[in-house]
């Protein structure tokens, strides 16, 4: 059965490579544990949190590998200004460090043939708080864009955390640029991971991608 949520248990010492493990990185919001989390919307948006009513989320069985089994975040913007929503995974507040770099990304498509443009983003929340309470907000670090239309994206950019800040959250936005009218867009594989300074890819998000996709081909079998 399809799990929500891509979930990395802390390597054996004799775990082969790409095993569905990871050296020291898990979810776990203990002291000094590391911030890790990958979504592969499997079966479901649960956790999410749109901020305004006109910006709504909700699964979709479009995925970004045509994936039996898996599915994307469906973000569908109606405001009737140019603007956007944020769309927050409230139910992590992950541990960071100030002045330590992360990775933020996932995998967008702004279908095509649609009567409005926008850009989608993915962007990290940063508290001073451990908590992610909204009075210790910091500021928001913006993670890429996609603009255009017609084909998934995929991109990752580090994000230093800021001074003071405690615990971060991630999130989506569709920012709409015309007025009234609909824009909708897919996100998919969403990552929020440590980002190994120097590294294009840190190894965080590298192990991340290689478990899920160690994770799919069993999951597909022989094709
Ligand atoms: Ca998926």
């Amino acid at each position: 059965m399809a799990r929500p949520l891509l979930s990395l248990e802390p390597c054996a010492s004799n775990a082969p490579v790409g095993s569905s493990c990871s050296s020291g990185l898990s979810r776990s919001r203990a002291r000094g544990a590391e911030p890790f989390f990958l979504d592969p919307f499997d079966t479901s948006v649960f956790g999410y949190l749109s901020t305004v009513g006109n910006v709504t989320i909700s699964w979709s069985d479009v995925d970004v590998d045509d994936e039996q089994g898996s599915g994307s975040a469906l973000l569908v913007n109606t405001r009737s200004d140019a603007a956007s929503g944020p769309v927050n995974r409230v139910l992590d507040c992950f541990p960071v460090e100030a002045g330590t770099a992360y990775t933020a990304g996932a995998s967008i498509l702004i279908p095509g043939g649609q009567d409005r443009t926008g850009v989608a983003q993915v962007f990290v929340s940063w508290y001073a708080s451990g908590a992610c309470s909204n009075v210790t907000l910091l500021s928001y670090g913006r993670s890429f864009e996609i603009r255009d239309a017609g084909s998934w994206e995929r991109s990752e950019e580090p994000l230093t955390a800021p001074l003071g800040a405690l615990g971060a959250r991630v999130g989506m936005t569709l920012f709409k640029n015309e007025a009234f009218g609909t824009l909708s867009a897919h996100f998919d594989d969403l990552l929020f991971a440590p980002e190994p300074a120097g590294s294009a890819l840190g190894t965080a998000a590298a192990l991340a991608l290689a478990a899920l996709r160690h994770r799919r081909g069993r999951r597909a079998g022989p094709r």
